[in-house]
C-alpha cells in the first residue's frame, strides 16, 4: 500500500528532478515588480528589446545578486542556478504579442476627473500656494500637500502606483504633474486640491517635463521607445514621437528635461549615442548648425555623442549639458553647436540628475553625489576641473541646498551608514555635521522651504517621517509622520528654478 508520506516523497523528488518552470518562478518572484505580462511596473519591462545592453551572463548575476542603486534585490538565497538560468531564458524570449501603445491606445486611457473650465481660479484654502510642498509617500502611494509656512499637512490624496522622478509644476505653480513607473500621468490642481485628468502615456515610463511656457507635458518612455507630447491643460495626447535613428535602431529614453531659456525639451537616450532636443517654441528665429527635422509639427535636433550619456545636468543658462555614462565617463556638450567641449573626471556612477550649483570664491561650482562611491564631486563650471572630492560615509542619491543657506545637504543612501546625512559648508567644502535622525533607517532627500529657513528631510520607512531642521542651527524643529516619504518638492523653489534643487 502506498502511504501518504511515500506519495509526498515521490512528488517532491519528481519536482526536484523536473526542469524549473520559468513561468511559475516568474509569477512567484518577479511579477509583483515587473508585471505579470513582463510589461513593467515598479521594475522595468523584462523583454529582449529592453535588455539589449544587458548580456545574458550579466542578467543571471543581476537576478542572483541584485542591482546596486535600484530596488532590485538578489535572489541567490532562494533560487538555484537552474532556476536563474530558466528565468534568464524567459526574459530573453520575445512576447508573442507586444501590445501596441500608440496615440489611439494612449487616448483611450484618458480619464477626465474635473473639467478645467468648471474649476475656480483661486486657492480654496488660506495658505500661500507658492509655499506649498508636494511630498510623495511611497509607502502607501499617496501624496501630501504640505503648507510650507505652517509646516503642517494641508491635504493628502492617493496617487498612481510607484511614482518616479520629481513631480513638475506649471509655471505659475497651480498644477502639478506626476508620473508613475507604469506610465500614468496625472494633472493635479493645487488650487482646488483635486485631480484634473490622467492618461497612460507609456508602458514603462521614466519621467515627465513641463515646458517653460506651461503648454506642454513631455513624457519619456522605456517602453515603447517613444516620447509622448501632451497638452498640459487636460493631458490630451498631441504627438507620439518614435525614438529611432533613421537606420531602424530604436532607443529607450532615460529621461526628458525642460530647457525653458531654449524653448525646448532635451531627452537623454539609453541605447543610442545621441541627445535629442525638441523645440516647442518656433526655432526659426535662431540659427541651428545642426540638422533639424520635423516630427508631428515639432522641430527635432539630434546631437551625436561619442558615447551614451544617460544622466544629465544643465548649467543655469542651459548653454551646456553635463552628461555621465554608466561606464564612468563625463562630458560637457555645448547645446548650440552640439560639440563636446570637455571631459570631466566623474568616476563611479555620478548622480548628475541630483546635482546642484552655487557660487564660491567668485566661481560657480557644480556638486554631484555618486551612486557607487562615497564621494561628492565638486566641479568648477568654468574650467570643468574637479575642485574637490568630498569623502562621505557611503554612496549618496540626493543633494540639496538653497540660495540663502550656507550649507549643502547630501544623503548616504547605500550601505551601513544609510541613516546618515552630511551637511557640507558651501565655502570650505568640508562636512561640518553628520545627522542621524532615525538610527538604522534610511534618511534621504532634502528640500528647503521657499525662504530657505528650514530643510525638510525624509525617513524612508513605512512608519517614516519628514523631519524639519532649522537650516542655520541644524537643530530639529519638528517631525511629521508619513508613510515612506520619498521626495518632496517646494512649489516656489521649483518654479523659480532655485539653484539648490532639481528641475
Ligand atoms: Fe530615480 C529622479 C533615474 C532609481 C527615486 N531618477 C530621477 C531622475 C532620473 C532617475 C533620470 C530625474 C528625472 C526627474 O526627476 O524628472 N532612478 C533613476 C535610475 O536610473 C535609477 C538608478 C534606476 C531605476 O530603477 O530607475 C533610479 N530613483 C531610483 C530609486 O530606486 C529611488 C530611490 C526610489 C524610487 O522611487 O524608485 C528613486 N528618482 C527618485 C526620486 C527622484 C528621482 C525621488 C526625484 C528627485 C528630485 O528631487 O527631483
Amino acid at each position: 500500500m502506498v502511504t501518504a508520506l511515500a506519495l509526498f516523497s515521490a512528488s517532491a523528488a519528481f519536482a526536484a528532478d523536473a526542469p524549473p518552470d520559468a513561468e511559475a518562478l516568474f509569477d512567484r518572484h518577479c511579477a509583483s515588480c515587473h508585471g505579470a505580462d513582463r510589461l513593467g511596473g515598479v521594475g522595468p519591462a523584462l523583454l529582449p528589446g529592453n535588455l539589449k545592453r544587458l548580456r545574458r551572463a550579466r542578467a543571471a548575476s543581476v537576478i542572483a545578486e541584485g542591482r546596486p542603486a535600484t530596488q532590485m534585490p538578489g535572489f541567490s538565497g532562494v533560487l538555484g542556478e537552474p532556476a536563474i538560468a530558466a528565468l534568464v531564458d524567459l526574459v530573453y524570449t520575445p512576447l508573442e504579442d507586444v501590445p501596441r501603445f500608440g496615440r489611439p491606445e494612449i487616448e483611450r486611457t484618458r480619464i477626465v476627473h474635473r473639467r478645467l473650465d468648471r474649476l475656480g481660479g483661486e486657492p480654496v484654502y488660506a495658505a500661500d500656494p507658492l509655499s506649498l510642498f508636494i511630498v510623495v509617500e511611497q509607502g502607501d502611494h499617496h501624496a501630501t500637500v504640505l503648507d510650507g509656512d505652517r509646516l503642517e499637512p494641508l491635504h493628502r490624496f492617493p496617487t498612481r502606483f510607484a511614482l518616479h522622478g520629481g513631480p513638475k509644476f506649471s509655471p505659475e505653480g497651480r498644477f502639478v504633474y506626476l508620473a508613475s513607473r507604469d506610465g500614468w500621468i496625472t494633472q493635479y490642481d493645487l488650487y482646488n486640491l483635486t485631480p484634473v485628468a490622467e492618461i497612460r502615456a507609456g508602458i514603462n515610463t521614466r519621467n515627465l517635463a513641463v515646458s517653460g511656457d506651461g503648454r506642454y507635458v513631455m513624457v519619456a518612455n522605456y517602453l515603447p521607445h517613444t516620447l509622448v507630447l501632451l497638452d498640459a491643460a487636460g493631458l490630451v495626447p498631441l504627438s507620439v514621437i518614435p525614438v529611432e535613428n533613421g537606420r531602424g535602431e530604436t532607443s529607450r529614453v532615460s529621461a526628458v528635461y525642460a530647457a525653458p531659456p531654449r524653448g525646448s525639451f532635451v531627452a537623454a537616450l539609453k541605447d543610442l549615442p545621441e541627445v535629442w532636443e525638441i523645440a516647442y517654441r518656433d526655432p526659426s528665429g535662431g540659427s541651428s548648425p545642426l540638422p533639424v527635422v520635423r516630427t508631428g509639427g515639432l522641430a527635432l535636433r539630434r546631437l551625436a555623442l561619442a558615447g551614451i550619456l544617460d544622466d544629465f545636468f544643465f548649467d543655469p543658462a542651459y548653454q551646456y549639458l553635463i552628461g555621465a555614462s554608466r561606464e564612468g565617463f563625463g562630458q560637457v556638450v555645448e547645446l548650440d553647436s552640439g560639440r563636446s567641449i570637455a571631459d570631466i573626471d566623474l568616476p563611479g556612477l555620478p548622480h548628475l540628475g541630483s546635482g546642484i550649483t552655487w557660487e564660491v570664491g567668485g566661481r560657480t561650482v557644480l556638486a554631484t553625489p555618486n551612486l557607487k562611491e562615497g564621494v561628492v564631486s565638486v566641479i568648477d563650471m568654468a574650467t570643468w576641473r574637479t575642485v574637490k572630492r568630498i569623502e562621505t560615509l557611503g554612496p549618496g542619491f540626493f543633494m540639496r541646498s538653497h540660495e540663502r543657506s550656507r550649507y549643502a545637504w547630501v544623503d548616504v543612501f547605500f550601505g551601513p551608514h544609510r541613516d546618515a546625512v552630511h551637511v557640507i559648508d558651501k565655502s570650505s567644502l568640508e562636512i561640518v555635521k553628520t545627522l542621524r535622525p532615525a538610527p538604522g533607517k534610511t534618511a534621504a532627500h532634502v528640500e528647503f522651504t521657499r525662504d530657505g529657513r528650514y530643510a525638510l528631510l525624509s525617513i524612508w520607512d513605512p512608519q517614516g517621517a519628514v523631519v524639519v531642521y532649522d537650516a542655520d542651527t541644524l537643530e530639529e524643529v519638528k517631525r511629521l509622520p508619513m508613510s515612506k516619504p520619498s521626495g518632496k518638492y517646494n512649489v516656489y523653489n521649483k518654479i523659480t528654478r532655485s539653484r539648490g534643487t532639481s528641475h
